[in-house]
């Protein structure tokens, strides 16, 4: 397999891109090598500049559940091409997706389309303490939310105490804002409502986690958040930029059978272009500028072109309810029956397999995989046209166009990689 071309792209790029990518994950610094620079995708399957081919589990990290060039995507867009591209001003078509939206997501009466998860979970915490009046934030470890200042903290080191920067550039006043707990531990959480419950705005959590590889929660977990938030008047933020519309058309919460107060959506809503949201209550939605005193904008939020890929993409999951089961049963078959030295978390259509025997329910737990592994395993994989995400704190996503014959090649190169990461 030659990667003359990436070598060559990566080399240049970083002359002009920090680190040669417009988001870290991309540059392959978890496991090494050179990322493969992508020319195009089709169904289940991406190349690469080099005409290298891969059956791809990252599927642009979520949006593509539908796989590359979705017909349905593919003409809704050229269908508006010739109308502009934008507008800054209300079009139907945003009209439209919130009505899916809302259609989809039971807890959501009340909907607000930004461009980015990031945007989505910022402007859903603002909005908790524009509502509550209250400053602090609880996140739990591994949860990634997007870039926000606030959130990209790492756990104090007492037992409910305020969080510490994870990253350069974000005060200590900042970060101090947000407690920091272990997943899966409502014992913590009851600690920490205990402490600060009447300064506690949120509470924001991926329902199913897929930033530290997919770590489901535990029997009542949710249930327990939910609980604990009314019982202290805090909201309860589920994030399911990942889950939305993945896990089933209700997402995560559906499946869970809980309720929280704003959820946050991104990825498959925008069927691949830059689309995010987040909606809840109408009561407190409605407290965002310009109908109430909290505020956000965004010049291309509800972009009419990237909106009409989102609207073709939920009009196709309105209309086949079965790709659920499909998906299920497609990620089931790809991991089934893999050694007991891995372990595999699944969670419907995303999976990650762990380097550690497990089980593991937290990012304390994950973090003792063996990440030099999953390295080798990766690479092995790569060299055999399957492409998964290249950090073992990731989760591989399926999408409706990974076909039985791309099961049997995976699984094949699944075990061949094992073992020839094994040696
Ligand atoms: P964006 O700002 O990247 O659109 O969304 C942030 C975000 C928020 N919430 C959840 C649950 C998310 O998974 C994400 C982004 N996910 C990562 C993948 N782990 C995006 C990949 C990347 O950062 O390049």
């Amino acid at each position: 397999m030659t990667t003359a071309q990436s070598e060559a792209l990566f080399h240049r790029a970083q002359q002009s891109i920090p680190g040669g990518v417009n988001s870290p994950v991309r540059a392959f610094r978890a496991v090494g090598g050179t990322p493969r620079f992508i020319a195009r995708g089709e169904g289940s399957h991406i190349f690469d500049v080099d005409g290298n081919e891969y059956i791809d589990y990252v599927c642009s990290w979520g949006p593509l559940l539908l796989g590359h060039r979705p017909k349905p995507v593919i003409d809704a867009i050229a269908s508006v091409l010739d109308l502009g591209t934008s507008f800054g001003a209300p079009t139907s078509r945003e009209v439209e997706l919130a009505e899916l939206i809302i259609d989809a997501v039971p807890s959501i009466e009340m909907v607000r389309l930004v461009n980015s998860g990031t945007e989505a979970c910022m402007s859903a915490l603002r909005l908790a303490r524009g509502v509550t009046g209250r400053e602090l934030t609880v996140k739990f470890e591994g949860c990634y939310h997007g870039h926000v200042d606030s959130l990209l903290v790492k756990a104090g080191s007492g037992i409910a105490t305020l969080s510490l920067p994870d990253t350069a550039g974000v005060p200590r006043c900042f970060s101090e804002t947000t407690l920091a707990l272990p997943f899966n531990d409502l014992d913590r959480v009851e600690t920490a409502f205990h402490e600060h419950g009447d300064r506690i705005a949120a509470v924001i959590v991926e329902p199913v986690a897929g930033n530290m590889g997919c770590i489901p929660p535990q029997p009542g977990f949710l249930q327990g958040l939910r609980r604990i938030s009314n019982h202290y008047g805090a909201l309860l933020i589920f994030d399911e930029v990942m889950t939305g519309f993945r896990l089933s058309r209700g997402g995560a919460q559906a499946l869970y059978g809980v309720a929280p107060d704003i959820t946050t959506l991104g990825k498959i809503i925008g069927g691949g272009l830059p689309i995010a949201a987040y909606g809840g209550r109408a009561d407190l939605m409605k407290r965002l500028a310009p109908a109430g005193p909290v505020y956000q904008a965004g010049t291309l939020s509800g972009n009419p072109v990237a909106v009409t890929a989102g609207i073709a993409m939920l009009r196709y999951l309105e209309q086949h309810p079965e790709v659920y089961e499909t998906l299920d049963k497609i990620s089931a078959e790809i991991v089934a029956g893999l050694p007991a030295d891995v372990r595999v978390n699944r969670a419907g259509s995303m999976f990650t397999i762990f380097f550690q025997p497990g089980p593991l329910a937290d990012y304390a737990a994950a973090r003792r995989s063996d990440t030099a592994r999953f390295g080798r395993f990766f690479h092995e994989l790569l060299n055999r046209g399957v492409y998964f995400p290249p950090s073992q704190f990731e989760a591989a996503f399926v999408s409706t166009e990974h076909r039985p014959d791309d099961v049997v090649f995976t699984r094949k190169a699944i075990r061949e990689a094992l073992a020839a990461a094994s040696a």
